[in-house]
């Protein structure tokens, strides 16, 4: 598919024109319309396009922060499609600009905290995850929903190694697929999102660990148990299913209590806030749960 279809298909799915909030002068021009929601953006400054877009973890194109962007080029993100399957009284497989059609564009500045202890302010462009998945009707069976990565060597050549279990797989329970903040990011900077920040379609849950944060989505299925996941399966005692931000329950081999603002000069570390400074919208989700058992 053309660039310029793809941009159709964007656009008709946009609100009313909205002044772009975020601009940054190293974004490319690939514009998508959206709509900035300030009820759930943060007002510190964001990191930079070039910030966002050359330190990355996508383990599919390599380990380095600087593999995604080298390496991402051979992803293919369009035409995509995306499968919904599971427990729910519609599903089927959609073409990627068709989902793009069901909801405006939102702009969202999240604070973004990965479990490595560095962190960024990022300017999403998405919709959110919940209003998306209430036109499939989940059945009362659907307790949580499973997501999965493409899985494609060719295109995606960390996938010939064994160093994590392929395809990248995520989940979240049910309430917390549903809540406003969880969202299906398309874009970043008001531009269309680049190969290695998980072209085209990529899970942004901004009070939880980046790794919750599943890239180039091929399916989403609702399931009656907790699903697998990757960095789980990987080290099921250093990655739990729930990865809140926790500052208080550290990572057995380092402290979760700070960070490293990327950008912000190597020895400025700032506290880590309680599930990512969100604890007033998505504490009430895990009201008496033991959150270092649950972690
Ligand atoms: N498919 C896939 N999704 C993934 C990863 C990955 O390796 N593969 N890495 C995760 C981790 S650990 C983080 S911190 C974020 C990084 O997102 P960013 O590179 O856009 O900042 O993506 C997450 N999603
Ligand atoms: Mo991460």
């Amino acid at each position: 598919m053309s660039r310029r279809a793809w941009l159709a298909g964007a656009l008709a799915g946009g609100a009313a024109a909205a002044l772009p909030a975020a601009r940054a002068a190293d974004a490319p021009s690939q514009g998508l319309k959206y709509t900035l929601n300030r009820q759930y953006s943060v007002t510190e400054k964001p990191n930079s396009f070039e910030d966002i877009t050359s330190y990355n973890n996508f383990y599919e194109f390599g380990t380095d922060k600087s593999d995604p962007k080298a390496n991402a080029h051979t992803l293919r993100p369009r035409p995509w499609s995306v499968t919904v399957a599971g427990e729910a009284e519609v599903t089927g497989t959609y073409h990627f600009e068709d989902i793009l059609k069901l909801q405006p564009l939102e702009e969202r500045i999240y604070r973004f905290r990965c479990v490595e202890a560095w962190s960024m302010v990022i300017p999403w462009v998405g919709f959110p995850l919940g209003t998306f998945l209430q036109r499939f009707k989940p059945t009362s069976r659907a307790k949580y929903v499973a997501f999965t990565t493409l899985f494609d060597p060719q295109q995606m050549p960390g996938e010939r190694d064994s160093i994590l279990e392929w395809p990248y797989v995520e989940g979240l329970r049910m309430d917390e697929a549903m809540h406003p903040l969880t969202l299906l990011v398309v874009g970043l900077y008001g531009q269309v999102l680049p190969n290695q920040d998980g072209a085209p379609l990529r899970l942004i849950v901004p009070w939880k660990y980046g790794f919750k944060g599943i890239k180039s989505i091929v399916k989403i299925a609702f399931v009656e148990r907790q699903p697998p996941t990757t960095w789980n399966i990987a080290a099921p005692n250093e990655y739990g299913f729930y990865a809140n931000v926790n500052p208080h329950v550290d990572h057995p081999r380092w402290s979760q209590a700070t960070e490293r603002r990327i950008g912000g000069g190597f020895f400025s570390r700032q506290a880590t806030l309680m599930f990512n400074g969100y604890d007033k919208e998505v504490a009430g989700l895990y009201r008496g749960m033991d959150l270092r058992r649950y972690f």
